[in-house]
C-alpha cells in the first residue's frame, strides 16, 4: 500500500558505525548487523484503529532514530513496515462502531501516514497491509504442513474443522529456533503473557497450548481469502509479519523492532515460523521499545486510555515538540506521558530555536560529533537532548574548534529529525 513521505534527511558528514544497542534475544549490548555499507530493519506496523497514540508514536519515532544513525553513518538501510488491516480486534472495533472494517482501517491508515509525517518520521520502502500479504502467507503455512511443523485442528464445538497451528516442539526438533530464544522469556512467564496478547491456551486439539494460529478458516460473517489448499480463511498473525518481512528484506535482516509488548507471543513466533519455512534466523538482532502510559496504565486501544498526535496537533501543538518530549525519554523505559513533559519540551524547542539565532548557529560539526557519540550507546536520545541544551548555553565542548560551518539547524533534523526550522 502507499508509503508516506518525510523529505530525505540531508547528507551529514559521514560518522563511525559504534552502535551497540540492547538485544531482547541474548539480553546483551551488541551491534546490530555484519555488513559495514547496508542495514535492514522490519517495524511491526498498527493494527489501524485508534492511531496514532502517543505510544504508537514513540515505538516509531524510536525505529526512526536507529534508520537516522544507520543513514549517518553512511549505510544503505531498506526498511520494511506492515499495517495489520485485518485480525480479530480491527474486526471487533468496527463491528462495535457499526462500519465496514475495510472503511475504518482505511481512514485510520490515514491518519497514521499524516501524524508521521508531522512527526518527521522517514517513511518505509515497503508498506505492506496483512490484506496484501494472502499469497505469501499461503504459501508458508502450506511449506509449513508439508515440512511438518504445522498441523490442522479439527472442528469442536461452534469452530469449523481446519484451523492450521504452528508446531512448536516440531519446529525446535527440526533446529534453528528454540522456543524463548528470541523474547528470552521462560516457559511460566510465556504462559502468563501469551492470553493476553491474541493467544489461545485452551483451543481444543492443539498439540501445545503456545501454538500459535497459522491460518484461521472461514466462519459465517467474517471476511476470507482464497487459501489454495488450506482452504478459505484469513491470516494468524505472527506469519503476517514473518511472510512480509521474508518478502522484502534479507534473510536474516539487521533489526527487528517494535514495541516491548511484542517480545511473546509476537516475535518469538515471526522468527520461528521464518525458520521453520527457510531453516534462517528471521533476524540479526531485536530491539524492543519501552511502553508509554497514560493514567498509570500502559497507553492502549483496549483500555482506552489515550492521548492521540492528531488531538494535540488538532489544539496547535507543534510535531517538533511532541517529537522532543518523546526523545527526551531512553526508547526501552516504561514512561507515562503527561503535559508537563509537553510544556517542558516546548520550552526546550523555543531556547534551540533563539539559539539559531546565536553565535554557533553554524557549529553543526561540534554537535554532530557529540550527539551521534551520544546515540552510539543504545540510542541514547535524552543525552542527545542534553548535548543541544550545552550547545544552546555556548557550553559545549569544540564550539570554538575552527571546523567547515555546518548548520546545527541541519545536523539536528538530519539525525534527531527534529526540525526546528
Ligand atoms: N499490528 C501489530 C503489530 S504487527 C500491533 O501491535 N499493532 S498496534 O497498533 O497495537 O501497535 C503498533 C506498534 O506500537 C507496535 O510496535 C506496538 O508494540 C507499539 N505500541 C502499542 N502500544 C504501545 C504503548 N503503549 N507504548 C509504546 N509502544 C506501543
Ligand atoms: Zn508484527
Amino acid at each position: 500500500m502507499k508509503s508516506w513521505s518525510t523529505p530525505a534527511p540531508r547528507a551529514l558528514p559521514v560518522q563511525p558505525d559504534r552502535l551497540r544497542v540492547f538485544d531482547t534475544a541474548t539480553q546483551a549490548l551488541r551491534h546490530p548487523g555484519n555488513d559495514a555499507r547496508t542495514a535492514s530493519l522490519y517495524v511491526c506496523g498498527i493494527t489501524p484503529y485508534d492511531a496514532t497514540h502517543l505510544g504508537h508514536a514513540t515505538t516509531y519515532v524510536s525505529f526512526d532514530l536507529l534508520q537516522r544513525y544507520w543513514l549517518a553513518a553512511g549505510l544503505e538501510v531498506a526498511y520494511t513496515q506492515n499495517v495489520t488491516d485485518v485480525d480479530d480486534p480491527l474486526l471487533e472495533r468496527a463491528e462495535a462502531m457499526g462500519v465496514d472494517w475495510r472503511e475504518l482501517a482505511r481512514e485510520q491508515t490515514d491518519l497514521f501516514r499524516s501524524d508521521m509525517e508531522a512527526l518527521n518520521v522517514l517513511a518505509p520502502d515497503h508498506y505492506v497491509g496483512a490484506t496484501e500479504a494472502i499469497d505469501l502467507v499461503v504459501r508458508a503455512v502450506e511449506a509449513m504442513l508439508e515440512g511438518g511443523t504445522a498441523y490442522r485442528v479439527p472442528g469442536t464445538d461452534g469452530e469449523p474443522d481446519g484451523d492450521v497451528y504452528f508446531d512448536s516442539a516440531a519446529a525446535q526438533a527440526r533446529g534453528g529456533w528454540t522456543l524463548g530464544s528470541v523474547s528470552a522469556m521462560d516457559r511460566a512467564q510465556m504462559e502468563e503473557v501469551f492470553p493476553e496478547r491474541g493467544g489461545d491456551p485452551g483451543r481444543p486439539g492443539k498439540r501445545d497450548p503456545l501454538d500459535p494460529l497459522l491460518w484461521r478458516v472461514h466462519r459465517e460473517g467474517e471476511p476470507a481469502w482464497d487459501g489454495g489448499a488450506l482452504g478459505s480463511g484469513r491470516p494468524g498473525w505472527h506469519i503476517e509479519c514473518s511472510a512480509i518481512a521474508r518478502e522484502h528484506l534479507p534473510a536474516p535482516f539487521t533489526v527487528q523492532g517494535g514495541g516491548s509488548d511484542l517480545r511473546f507471543p509476537h516475535h518469538e513466533f515471526s522468527a520461528a515460523h521464518a525458520t521453520a519455512v527457510d531453516g534462517r534466523p528471521l533476524a540479526h538482532t531485536f530491539l524492543h521499545s519501552g511502553m508509554v502510559a497514560l493514567d498509570g496504565q500502559k497507553m492502549s486501544k483496549s483500555l482506552g486510555n489515550l492521548e492521540l498526535v492528531s488531538r494535540l496537533r488538532a489544539r496547535g501543538v507543534e510535531p517538533v515538540a511532541i517529537r522532543a518530549a518523546i526523545l527526551d525519554r531512553h526508547y526501552r523505559s516504561d514512561w507515562e506521558w503527561s503535559e508537563d513533559l509537553l510544556t517542558a519540551a516546548e520550552e526546550r524547542v523555543a531556547r534551540w530555536r533563539s539559539a539559531l539565532d546565536g553565535p554557533h548557529a553554524d557549529a553543526g560539526a561540534a554537535v554532530l560529533a557529540a550527539a551521534h557519540t551520544a546515540l552510539s550507546e543504545d540510542l541514547d536520545a535524552p543525552a542527545a537532548l542534553r548535548v543541544l541544551d550545552t550547545w544552546a548555553d555556548g557550553t559545549l565542548d569544540g564550539l570554538s574548534a575552527t571546523a567547515e560551518p555546518l548548520p546545527v539547524a541541519d545536523v539536528v533534523d538530519a539525525l534527531l529529525g527534529l526540525r526546528l526550522r
